[in-house]
């Protein structure tokens, strides 16, 4: 009985799911082989009012990720739970290859760490943090394992990093394979200089991690790798756009016929560099900041950024949002960073809240309802080879579903919405308009009426096929 809302639109419809998937959407006046179908199901759910979506897809998460000296705080067990309690029910996060480390033992390590963990299900995207012969060669393999995207750093130099020779081969063998290249497009060496001369300055608060990460470093960065695209024919997805001349850069180049793709995240369409700074007055901040230390970092309102991100989702210049859910606690984790911002662990935690955050756009008018299913669901299972089992509310696709009700509401922080480990939350005081009531992955159902009631080992690997974006 309730709204049915996929990306192609609207419609009044009930959702018969047999097994793990979706049986049937029978609109007003269809009859399944005239039978009285309400009085024939185990279970009937009445989504009257409410939207009947696919359950989100949240295409770039690290759970425990060993990253700026420590690990993300939410494991795969933790941070699946709370994908669930917000109505997302498949992730894909990334195994990581270092430098001198093999490809294969990255992506054991990350099939070892979530196997039996996961509330929803989940897989991978392959950091490749050392381009050299070998990984390139174990590159061939990752298809047939079900990973067909990996991603390249041009920041963090003697972390991740790539240089314009690594990445120029990566996405020769990116042509080759069909595998999509996903970039961290910031230009590393140059952010780390600006950083150690802010530093010795004694301008150390985490404002000045923002400073350091100018767009203009975002925007170079972005261009460079669209380029070396170009010239390799290899398809690109940029991760976490938050600069409008990134996204200028992104939509010239689609203008261009270039087969280009990027994403944005919650943080760059609601947070500012100006909220980060504090209303205290004081010039540099207070070390309240580093909650939002995230790369790339928040921007600036007054220069347009955030409007620039909302517009660009309309427009289709930038095709998705994911959250780069990378939590760290304030205590014991981003407070290592007290005295100098460059040693605050990068990330925000948001998993948990992408589907109201963006339901929002809707209540605003920013996007339309099939846009928001869109952007949370359907394109993420389109770019990332899942559409038809997933991103999609079809006979056939995996029973996947989120009973949304608009009138309902949500209030986000400590003590409320907030299932995360985390001991803060970044959205602390958002009041949402709308609220996820009802949960289900493959047939199962994870949160009723009553709370969370999934368990974590429900969730099964996917096997991805090659984007549905390759031309
Ligand atoms: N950015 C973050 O904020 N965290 C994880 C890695 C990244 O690129
Ligand atoms: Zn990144
Ligand atoms: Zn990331």
């Amino acid at each position: 009985g309730g709204t049915v809302v996929n990306a192609t639109g609207t419609a009044q419809a009930d959702v018969l799911v047999d097994g793990e998937t979706i049986a049937a959407v029978l609109t007003p006046g269809s009859q399944l082989l005239g039978t009285d179908l309400k009085a024939s199901v185990d279970q009937v759910v009445d989504a009257t009012g409410k939207y009947v979506i696919p359950g989100g897809i949240d295409a770039h998460t690290h759970m425990q990720m060993p990253f700026g000296g420590t690990e993300a705080s939410d494991t795969f067990e933790t941070g699946t739970r709370a994908a669930a309690w917000g109505g997302t029910t498949s992730i894909i996060d990334f195994a990581i290859q270092r430098s001198g480390e093999r490809v294969e033992d990255g992506l054991a390590a990350w099939h070892e760490k979530a196997a039996g963990e996961c509330a929803v299900d989940y897989g991978f995207h392959q950091i490749v943090g050392g381009v050299d012969e070998f990984s390139l060669k174990a590159m061939d393999s990752l298809v047939d394992e079900g990973i067909t995207s990996f991603k390249l750093f041009m920041a963090y130099p003697g972390v991740f990093y790539s240089d314009d020779a690594q990445i120029l081969r990566a996405m020769q063998k990116s042509r080759e394979t069909g595998l999509l290249t996903m970039m961290h497009a910031e230009n590393g060496p140059a952010i780390d200089v600006l950083a150690e001369q802010l530093y010795d300055a004694g301008k150390t608060t985490p404002y000045f991690h923002g400073i350091a990460r100018a767009w203009q470093m975002e925007e170079e960065a972005t261009h460079r790798a669209i380029m070396l695209a170009d010239l390799t024919g290899a398809p690109l997805y940029v991760v976490h756009v938050s600069a409008k001349q990134a996204v200028e850069q992104l939509a010239a180049a689609r203008d261009r016929g270039q087969n280009v793709f990027g994403e944005t995240c919650p943080q760059y369409l609601y947070l500012s560099l100006e909220e980060q700074l504090g209303a205290e007055g004081k010039e540099w901040g207070s070390f309240e900041g580093a909650k939002w230390v995230c790369s790339t970092p928040l921007r600036s309102r007054a220069e347009g950024h955030q409007d620039a991100m909302w517009r660009a989702l309309r427009t289709n210049d930038l095709q998705t949002v994911s959250t780069d859910h990378c939590p760290f606690c304030m205590k014991g984790q981003k407070d290592m960073g007290q005295g100098d911002f460059r040693a605050i662990p990068n990330g925000i935690g948001s998993i948990e809240h992408r589907v109201d955050l963006l339901y929002q756009g809707v209540v605003t008018g920013e996007i339309t309802l099939s846009r928001w299913v869109e952007l949370i669901a359907t394109t993420p299972a389109r770019m990332f080879g899942l559409y038809g089992r997933k991103g999609v509310v079809q006979p056939g696709a995996d029973a996947d579903l989120v009973v949304y009700d608009p009138q309902g509401h949500t209030s986000i922080g400590l003590g409320k919405s907030h299932h995360m480990n985390m001991d803060y939350s970044a959205w602390e005081g958002y009041e949402i308009d709308g609220h996820v009531d009802w949960v289900m992955s493959r047939g199962s159902v994870l949160v009723d009426g009553s709370g969370y009631v999934g368990s974590k080992s429900h969730g099964k690997f996917l096997k991805r096929d090659l984007t549905q974006y390759l031309v």
